[in-house]
């Protein structure tokens, strides 16, 4: 007789697969939010980047729509330790987004609906390695999970991911963001498991 597990929708934990040191694996999608979840309508939304000069570029609802659409499968590396495998999304790259944008920033601090913060240097969110994410799992991204849209950056631990994304502002000078600011680690790359500061 086969074993059957309850319960199990696809696959099964697979112990050959690499985690980052310290992360296990899950298969749910937890909601981690450090505060109220801000509801920001399509026809109220809007993505602004702002230069080193205060050069503002901005997108609606529709001109978002009218980029090219990608739709990466990426794991996802929480600090509380949960990592989740191959989810799929669907997203304009931030290589898109900054193409027209002229600027001599190194670092980049993106804003949230909610006042939300988090900090990066601005060659992590080019060639590539993020995206403005609006689709989930073929859904439009439910609100707890950051939608309308949310940065999607997952090399890095998600805090770095803001849901709720309205702007990024790009900068000479780092400058620490929410949980930056807190304690935790200014770059956060989860295969260096650069949790707090001093990782
Ligand atoms: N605006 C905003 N973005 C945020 C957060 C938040 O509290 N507010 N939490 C961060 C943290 S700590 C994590 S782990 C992920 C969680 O994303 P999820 O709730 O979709 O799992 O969102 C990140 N982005
Ligand atoms: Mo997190």
């Amino acid at each position: 007789m086969p074993i059957v597990s309850r319960g199990f929708h696809g696959r099964k934990p697979d112990p050959g697969r690499k985690l980052p040191p310290g992360q296990y694996e899950t298969f749910d999608f937890p909601v981690l939010s450090a505060g109220p979840t801000p509801r920001v309508s399509r026809d109220d939304w809007t993505f602004t980047v702002t230069t080193e000069s205060g050069t503002r570029h901005q997108w609606d609802w529709g001109r978002l729509m009218a980029l090219p659409a990608e739709h990466p499968t990426v794991d996802l590396h929480c600090v509380t330790k949960w990592s989740k495998f191959d989810t799929h999304w669907e997203g304009v790259s931030l290589d898109v987004l900054l193409e027209d944008v002229e600027t001599e920033a190194e670092f980049a601090l993106v804003h949230s609906y909610g006042g939300y913060t988090t900090n990066l240097p601005l060659e992590d969110l080019l060639d590539g390695k993020a995206w403005i994410a609006y689709r989930y799992d073929g859904e439009e991204l439910a609100a707890e999970h950051g939608g309308p849209a949310r940065l999607l950056v997952p090399h890095l631990y998600l805090w770095k991911s803001a849901k709720w994304v309205s702007g990024i502002q790009l900068m000479l000078e780092d400058e620490p963001g929410f949980w930056e600011s807190a304690g935790y680690h200014e770059y956060g790359d989860p295969w260096r498991e650069q949790r707090y500061q001093g990782d």
